[in-house]
Order: C-alpha cells, then structure tokens, then sequence
C-alpha cells in the first residue's frame, strides 16, 4: 500500500470525500483532488448563496466548484436543497412583512429546486433534499418556517421536486446527532412515512460531527442497520472528529495534546472498520473539510477556539488518525 490516497485505499468500498470551500480549492486543488474523488461545497450550495434576493440566482461560484469537480474526475454531492438556516428572509415573507401562504412557499421552493437540480443534472450525482427537519428532543418536526407554513408534507414536495428534475440523481434526507438511539428512532419514523406515501427518496445521510470520545460504536451499527434495513443507501456527509467532548468549552489551546492524536487515530480506525463492514450500504464518506488548517469547528460550539478534527495537520501532512485509517484491512 505504499504511497497509495486515500480515496484508493476505499475504491473497492465507498467514495471518499470533502466538502470545501473555494479558497481550500484555489490553494490546495491538486491536493484535494488526489486524495478524495468526491467532492461537496461547504456553503455555496446552500439557498442563501444560490438565490440571495427573489429570481436572483448567482451560480458562478458553484459552477467552477462543479468544474472542478469534472476537470478531476471527482463525484459531486449537492448540499442543500431545503434547510431552516442559510435560507433568506424573503423565501417565508412578503414586502410588507406578512408570510407567504403555503402554495406561494410551494411555488418557491419548486422553482429554487427546478432552477438547481436542472442546472446541475448528471454533474450533481446525489442531493442533501433536507437538511436537519426532525427535532432534537421532544415532538417531530423542528420547529421552522418551512414546516410551519406548508405543513407535514415539505418534505415529500421537496423530494418529488428534485426528482422531478433530476430522476438520475439520488436522493438524501441528512441530519445530525443520527445515531443516538432517540433521534435516529424519530428520524426512521419520517424516513418510513416518506416511503410509505411513495415518496423518491434513496440514501439516508448521517453527518457525523462526532468527536474523539463519542458515539458509541454500537450506536453507530445500529443507526447504519435502521436506515439500511427501509432499504436506504447511507452516506457519512459531514465527517470530522473534534478533540474536545461537546460540553467542553477550552479555548487556550494552541495545539492537539498526544493523548488526543491518540485517542483520534484509534477512533478514526474503529470508525472506518464499522463503514467497511457495512460496504453493500454506505455509498460514501465525505469529511466536513480537508485538513486540520481551517474547519467551521474552530467557530463551534466555541467561537475562535482552534479545532484539529481531520486525518491531515495544518501543514496537510498526515497524521497518525490518516496512517490507521490507511492500514485498514
Ligand atoms: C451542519 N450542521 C450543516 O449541515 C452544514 O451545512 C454546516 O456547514 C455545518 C454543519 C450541524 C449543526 C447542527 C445544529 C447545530 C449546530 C451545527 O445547532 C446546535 C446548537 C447548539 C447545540 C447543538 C446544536
């Protein structure tokens, strides 16, 4: 195996991938490109940034991410289409500050998705349609403009929207905290009445903004078995490894201790062993950055603490986390 990327250490198993930003793209391409093939825009996908003010799309700096993801040979994954943040003002009210109603927020959103989705068609293999639609602890649905204005059924239009104008692409519903027992139970209670009401949907995306603690490897089996067992492809979309336990607010540290590049290198691998043994059902695992140098974790849940959530350091040279996940069997 020597000398080998990352992404070919996987190529019998899933596809490797990073979200990133266009900065990351213009200083680190040639790197990004040899150790992932499949790429995700970490915000310039989102509604804000496609379609800032009403019927004003601006696709410029999403089509050179898509471009580059071409001229690469990378896969790329659409993120997202219908999300409570990111989303402008304007999509939930009117001029004089009143809400749309329901069929002006259905309108809305079906021409957002038809303008994205077409535009995209056979370069976006696989769209984030929702994003973060279930609550965190009590009730179903989170609360959020989207729901309360349409109703329970947002999130089937949306689905029968993208594939309305993409029947290729495949389909992901995506959300954090997945694979605690409570929230993965609800998010299964949505993911079966979408099946069941027919709806186009065919991978569930797990985020994984884990750390070096937590979860519970028996958690994460257990959530990958759930949402195969519907029948569901599954993705990791938003992989990376804090060093700190969530409730954990430091903030002075200026460098990962040896017990956490530790700690991270045996998690990482035990992680990636669980994802290989599932292999027939996760179809990806995309890191939510490249390299220890910039994550949005360096701004949450602490604002400028630093973070070292990656298989890569600041100077993008490997770290012990990326020489276990490549020794993986
Ligand atoms: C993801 N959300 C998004 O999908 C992605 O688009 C973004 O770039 C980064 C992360 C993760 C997330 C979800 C909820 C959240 C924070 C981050 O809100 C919380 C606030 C307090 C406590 C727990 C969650």
């Amino acid at each position: 195996m020597e000398n080998k990327y990352l992404h070919q250490v996987f190529e019998e198993d899933f596809l490797i991938g990073a979200a990133v930003t266009p900065w990351l793209l213009k200083q680190r391409g040639e790197f990004i490109a040899t150790q992932f093939n499949s790429l995700t825009a970490e915000n310039e996908m989102k509604f804000e940034s496609l379609q800032p003010q009403r019927g004003v799309y601006q696709f410029e700096v999403a089509d050179k991410m898509v471009e580059f993801a071409q001229n690469n040979h990378m896969k790329m994954r659409g993120h997202t289409l219908v999300w409570h943040n990111q989303t402008p003002g304007w999509v939930f009210s009117n001029a004089n500050g009143s809400s749309v109603s329901r069929d002006e927020l259905l309108a809305t959103m079906k021409e957002h998705i038809q303008n994205v989705v077409t535009r995209y068609k056979g370069k976006i293999y696989c769209w984030d349609v929702a994003n973060e639609v279930i609550d965190d602890r009590e009730g179903f649905f989170r609360e959020s403009k989207w729901h309360t204005i349409i109703g329970d059924d947002f999130v089937q239009k949306a689905f029968e929207f993208a594939h309305e104008y993409d029947p290729e692409a495949q389909l992901f519903y995506n959300d954090y905290n997945a694979v605690i027992p409570e929230k993965r139970e609800r998010i299964c209670r949505l993911l079966k009445q979408l099946i069941a009401s027919g709806t186009p949907i065919h991978g569930m995306g797990i985020q994984g903004h884990w750390n070096i603690y937590g979860p519970s490897e028996d958690d994460i089996k257990r959530a990958i078995e759930c949402y195969a067992d519907l029948g569901l492809k599954v993705q990791m979309t938003e992989l990376d490894l804090s060093v700190y336990a969530f409730e954990n607010k430091e903030s002075k540290l200026l460098a990962p201790t040896k017990e956490m590049l530790t700690l991270q290198a045996e998690r990482y691998e035990s992680i990636f062993k669980i994802f290989k043994s599932y292999k027939d059902v996760i179809t990806g695992i995309t890191f939510w950055g490249v390299a220890d140098d910039y994550t949005w974790l360096d701004n949450f849940p602490v604002r400028k603490r630093k973070n070292w959530p990656f298989l890569f350091d600041e100077n993008y040279k490997p770290k012990e986390s990326f020489q276990r996940v490549m020794a993986i069997k």
